[in-house]
């Protein structure tokens, strides 16, 4: 698609979600920094989500962590997101911060334990009821450590249990998301490593059930893009948490450790129709700022996945097709490359204009006021953060 009007277009229905935890305070096992003007509770990440999306117009929704973002109204929190032009988007289950699940939450080999680790998968359907949430997105800490330490086997027998009793409580229009991780915390063997066994699981649940690929997620080296093309192929690619990373799971803004990945990545998104802004993936971010200021970096992190977008959306489709069905090895990776070298800022800064958007959002950001006033607003109480 070389015709700029039409990739103006899709870029222009474009939508990311943003996740509420990337405005809390946050760090690593060594040490969480603090940050003046972080929020001290989910209305106030909201505003700050809000604040990302009015910068840059493709931001509408945020993500929810329950209980990390626990309520008493979840209707009322709904509706102050609506007020400020926003939505709650998916519902992140935690059943990784109790002392209960050490051992593991659905995969526990304890059934008290593996009851209330279900239970909160089911409170988290009720808040999706309450906030009109879509999806449901679950990852598992649960793993071991040792070979030996629990049966494998016994534990996927367990997970598929508990994943059918969420899978039956969703409504028509809900869905269940499946996160994998190769290791952390579990250091031998994770219940859900891999796209595999996420799938295999999604498969045996039925057709809501869908597969997220978090880009941080997986060994060094491996081929997300070729992750992502398989799974739009199954029909089972239901989003994606980006980050970037250099070495594990870093959670850094997307595209700053490699941007040329997230560029084939949206490539095989487009290629795959999965560039669809009302359908089937979800588009979300799932980072930590841990030392940079957290609105700014969101502003950022949403800019990079526009850019790579955008050059995504250059790719000559025909031109492409055409070097590939000749065998013109090079000729196809110029096609590509010629795309991913294009300077697409200047087309998303005439996009924000044409919206009446600052053509600068960080800039515009920085102009506004907004951190400063966060800074003297947020004074006192309990700062939002991994373990509040
Ligand atoms: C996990 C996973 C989940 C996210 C938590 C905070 O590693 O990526 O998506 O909700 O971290
Ligand atoms: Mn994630």
């Amino acid at each position: 698609m070389r015709d700029l009007v039409a990739v103006k277009a899709a870029l222009r229905q474009q939508r990311i979600e943003l996740p509420s935890w990337a405005f809390g305070n946050t760090g690593t096992r060594f040490k969480v920094f603090t940050q003046p003007g972080v929020p001290r509770d989910a209305y106030e990440k909201v505003a700050d989500a809000a604040t990302v999306h009015r910068f840059t117009g493709v931001a509408p929704s945020v993500a929810l962590h329950i209980p990390w973002d626990a309520v008493d109204d979840y209707a009322h929190l709904a509706k102050h997101a609506d007020d400020l032009g926003v939505q709650v988007g998916t519902i992140n289950a935690n059943v990784f911060q109790d002392d209960d699940y050490k051992l593991g939450s659905v995969c526990n080999p304890d059934p008290r334990v593996r009851r209330k680790a279900l239970d909160h998968l089911l409170a988290c359907v009720e808040v999706m009821d309450a906030t009109g949430s879509r999806d449901l997105k679950l990852w598992f800490a649960d793993g071991t450590n040792y070979p030996g330490q629990d049966s494998i086997r016994a534990r996927q027998e367990r997970l598929a249990e508990a994943l059918a009793a969420v899978y039956q409580r969703l409504g028509p229009e809900q869905r269940l998301l499946l996160e994998y991780k190769l290791f952390e915390p579990a250091f031998y063997a994770t219940d859900v490593p891999d796209w595999g066994t996420a799938l295999l699981h999604c498969q045996a649940l039925g057709d809501r059930a869908k597969v997220v690929v978090d880009t941080g997620h997986h060994a060094p080296g491996t081929n997300i893009e070729m992750i992502v093309a398989l799974l739009l192929r199954a029909g089972k690619l239901g989003g994606f948490d980006f980050n970037s990373r250099f070495y594990a799971d870093d959670d850094l803004m997307v595209g700053a450790a490699d941007p040329f990945q997230l560029f084939r990545i949206m490539h095989e998104v487009v290629r795959g129709g999965g560039y669809a802004p009302q359908g089937e993936i979800a588009f979300m971010l799932d980072q930590c700022h841990n030392i940079e200021p957290k609105i700014p970096a969101q502003i950022r992190s949403v800019m990079n996945v526009q850019e790579a977008t955008a050059k995504a959306l250059l790719v000559s489709a025909a031109a492409l097709a055409g070097m590939q069905l000749a065998g013109d090895v090079l000729g196809a990776n110029a096609v590509l490359m010629d795309a991913y070298a294009t300077d697409v800022r200047p087309l998303l800064a005439e996009l924000r204009e044409e919206q009446g958007l600052d053509p600068d959002p960080v800039a515009a950001y920085h102009r506004s006021g907004y951190g400063e006033r966060i800074v003297a607003e947020r004074v006192g109480g309990t700062q939002a953060g991994w373990d509040a």
